[in-house]
């Protein structure tokens, strides 16, 4: 019998790359003057984004959409990670055309990327606040909270009517292979994680004088 936490899960894999990709975060070294200007790369970044793909086959056929729609977006930045070094790259060449929110630009792109990675974080945040917790309450709160407002009508109606497909709370822990207590423990690292990276990415269009109302 082995012990999960010991174990490679897809959450511990998902939380690790996303670890990795905060320190990359992190100023360097405290003797180093000059700060790293160039920010996050960006295919770092799509490398710690790919990994979310196994999540996925956890909840089932009515979240196809979700899925296809995700890694839709994340290849669109790998291909861009072939021409772009970094996040900022993308974000100041679609401020130069003015293309930022054009449909399927890669400022786009990003932007909604970001917001699944912060979706996945309320999720995992609503999940742990109690044991009796329905994946779908759960996800249901956090989707709300996140994503819904800047979702068409249809696409809220659809998120909304594929909770009540979603697996049990313990059906999850099933197919992640996670017990109470690692699967309490990952969550909270991706949660951490994940925080930096989320502000980070905010923080360039702001920079940039583009509100996040979209
Ligand atoms: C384990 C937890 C399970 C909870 C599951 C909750 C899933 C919510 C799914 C949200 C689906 C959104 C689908 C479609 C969104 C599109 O409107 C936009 C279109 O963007 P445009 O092309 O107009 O720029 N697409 C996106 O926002 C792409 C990313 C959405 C997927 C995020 C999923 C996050 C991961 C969920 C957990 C695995």
């Amino acid at each position: 019998c082995t012990t999960p936490a010991r174990v490679n899960t897809p959450l511990s894999v998902i939380t690790e790359a996303f670890e990795d990709l905060a320190d990359l975060l992190k100023p360097q070294r405290s003797d180093e003057i000059e700060e790293d200007e160039d920010g996050l790369r960006l295919d770092d970044f799509c490398s710690a984004c790919t990994h979310v793909s196994v999540l996925f086959n956890c909840l089932g056929f009515a979240f196809k959409f979700a899925e296809m729609e995700y890694i839709a977006k994340v290849k669109d930045l790998v291909e861009a990670s072939k021409t772009f070094d970094t996040l900022q790259n993308i974000l100041d060449l679609d401020v130069e055309k003015e293309t930022v929110k054009t449909p399927g630009s890669h400022s786009r792109n990003l932007r909604r990327v970001r917001q699944g990675l912060d979706l996945i974080r309320a999720i995992f945040e609503q999940f742990l606040i109690a044991d009796d917790y329905s994946l779908k309450d759960a996800a249901t709160t956090a989707y709300t909270e996140v994503c819904a407002p800047f979702h068409t009508w249809a696409v809220r109606t659809a998120v909304y009517a594929g909770m009540y497909t979603l697996p049990t709370r313990d059906q999850l822990l099933l197919r992640l292979n996670e017990t109470d207590q690692s699967v309490e423990k990952n969550m909270r690292r991706y949660m951490e994680a994940s925080r930096p990276i989320i502000e980070y990415i905010d923080k360039l269009y702001i920079e940039r004088n583009i509100k996040l109302d979209w």
